[in-house]
């Protein structure tokens, strides 16, 4: 029996010293140590030992006992770690790597632009207001002196929703609103930044919403002079000192005496080139003294009161400052386009 035991330990020693991982190791515990062990098995035969006998075969069984345990405690302490060990080698960061880029949004260079005009009146005193995009018949129309029948009030032109409402065809109704909630009280100066729609087939140079902005000084004493001045400042705000303007005689229903503005071509320098068809000159803005009648409806007496307003389009000043050859990029949301205009 002595004999048994020693070799049981023996035999469990060396599986133990071998063993590679921890569930093989488990039932090498169970095999020798556990209640239907081989240990358990040889103490079976005990009670036919001898008295005598019997206690140095128990304490021999127990040494046997306590070595197999401490040997697979060792062991068991040994496969854990290097277990570990492979498991955070397989999870190791590599922390020299670069972080995945984030891609940051940018302004629009249309917002851009609008924003550079919108500066320039702020330090003028204006205020920027808005307005809602679908429009009443009677601001977007005929609060502007285009009464019923008017032909730019062809429903061929515009997004009409129901027959008093619409798609705003410009800005201006965002000035007629203000001028009608003032009621004749009080000067204004404001400029109103915004989508506009048109019932128009898109091409190169039409787009069935793209954007404005519309300028209104009211006061008393208001003068072409005063507008004069006014777009000569934005022309060189806009595209340089080295530019000078032009006035020339225009028609709008809602303003009286209307002009049209150019600026000096400066790819020729007046010369005469394709971006300024051969004139030495590029339009740039519509303008006028606000029509009496616009005045009148708003509730401001056209007696004491007169005003300027103009009107542009920060598409086509994109187009004209950059060289942009189709006003569809600005709608289309080709990343590679817009980022050009991101700064840095
Ligand atoms: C333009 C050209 C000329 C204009 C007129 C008004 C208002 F509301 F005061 F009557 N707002 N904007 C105007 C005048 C707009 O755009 C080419």
């Amino acid at each position: 029996m002595q004999e048994q035991l020693k070799k049981l330990e023996q035999e469990a020693t060396e599986k133990v010293t071998n063993v590679e991982d921890l569930k093989a190791l488990q039932d090498i515990q169970v095999a020798y140590l556990g209640r239907k062990g081989s240990i358990t098995e040889v103490l079976r035969g005990m009670g036919k030992l001898s008295k005598e006998e019997r206690p140095v075969i128990g304490e021999l069984a127990n040494t046997v006992r306590t070595t197999i345990q401490a040997a697979i405690d060792e062991k068991k302490q040994l496969l854990e770690r290097a277990e570990l060990e492979k498991q955070l080698e397989n999870e190791t960061i590599d922390v020299t790597l670069p972080g995945r880029s984030v891609n940051f949004g940018g302004k629009h260079i249309l917002t851009s632009i609008i924003e550079e005009i919108e500066d320039l009146f702020i330090g003028l005193g204006y205020e920027v207001r808005e307005g809602p995009e679908v429009e009443t018949d009677y601001y977007n129309f005929e609060a502007l002196n285009l009464p019923k029948g008017h032909p730019a009030r062809d429903m061929q032109d515009s997004f009409y929703i129901t027959n008093e409402l619409l798609l705003r065809t410009h800005t201006s109704p965002v000035q007629a609103r203000t001028m009608s909630a003032l009621d004749g009280a009080e000067p204004i100066r404001m400029i109103c930044p915004g989508k506009v729609y048109r019932r128009d087939s898109d091409d190169a140079t039409h787009s069935h919403q793209f954007t404005q902005i519309e300028g209104l000084y009211v006061d008393k004493n208001v003068r072409m002079s005063d507008l004069k001045g006014t777009l000569d400042l934005l022309a060189k705000h806009m595209f340089g000192t080295d530019r000078d303007i032009r006035l020339r005689p225009s028609f709008f229903p809602f303003t009286e005496p209307s002009v049209e503005m150019d600026i000096s071509c400066k790819v020729c320098a007046g010369e005469g080139c394709s971006v300024c068809k051969r004139t030495g000159w590029i339009e740039i803005l519509g303008a006028g003294m606000v029509h009496p009648k616009v005045l009148e409806m708003a509730g401001y007496d056209p007696k004491e009161y007169t005003g300027f307003a103009f009107g542009m389009g920060p598409d086509r000043i994109a187009m004209l400052k950059y060289g942009i050859d189709d006003i569809r990029r600005f709608y289309t949301n080709d990343t590679r386009f817009l980022k050009q205009f991101h700064e840095a």
